[in-house]
């Protein structure tokens, strides 16, 4: 068995687990709840990854991989490169699409640390909504590109982000304001890969 750091709150570790689910090979993953916070980094987990961020896989020959990008990865391998196109311009749109989404999940994850602090520094927060207003329009003009084709790491996590907005960010909105997002990503929640990674505060 390989052994994911793995937590139900981490947007990064559902898109790593969904990843599994969709390759056949949830079941030869062992989960370790490991609880991690900018504030109180995991010491534990800071030998096999020095970051100390989740998801952290660790493979049956000790082999440690990180981050959530190389984890899946290594899996499609696995699996015979299904999720991400080995070549050719597909690749590269699969992989900047993913990086859209991924980096939105960055820039939310920032976003809530500093708006939870007790003195919030306003231009912080008026740039992670400035760049909020432009991701999402971004994702709602390009949703239909992204849901053309396969399942696939942009579509991942794309419908994660989407996930984690609705219990990170509730207030935002992003449903009345990205219709077609929205309902890409409704029907995308339905698959069983998502159904079997809620995320959570567990
Ligand atoms: N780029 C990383 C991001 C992972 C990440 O930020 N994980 C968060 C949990 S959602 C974490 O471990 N934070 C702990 C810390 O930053 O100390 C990835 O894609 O795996």
């Amino acid at each position: 068995m390989m052994k994911l750091h793995w937590s139900p709150r981490s947007p990064f570790v559902r898109k790593v687990m969904v990843a599994a689910h969709e390759l056949g090979l949830a079941d030869r993953i062992e989960t370790a709840r490991t609880v991690v916070a900018m504030t109180k980094p995991a010491v534990s987990l800071l030998p096999e990854n020095p970051l100390g961020k989740i998801p952290t896989l660790v493979l049956e020959d000790g082999t440690v991989l990180y981050d959530s990008l190389v984890i899946v990865e290594y899996l499609d391998s696995l699996a015979g490169g299904r999720l991400i196109p080995k070549e050719g311009p597909a690749r590269w749109q699969e992989l900047r699409r993913h990086a859209l989404a991924n980096g939105f999940l960055d820039l939310l994850i920032l976003w809530r640390n500093e708006r939870d602090k007790a003195q919030p520094l306003p231009a912080l927060l008026d740039a992670f909504r400035l760049k909020t207003d432009a991701v999402l329009p971004a994702l709602e003009a390009e949703i239909g590109a992204i849901s053309g084709g396969p399942v696939g790491l942009a579509q991942i996590t794309t419908a994660v982000a989407g996930a984690y907005m609705d219990f990170r960010f509730p207030d935002l909105g992003w449903r009345e304001r990205c219709p077609r997002l929205s309902d890409w990503q409704g029907r995308f929640a339905q698959r069983p890969s998502m159904l079997a990674t809620p995320i959570q505060d567990a």
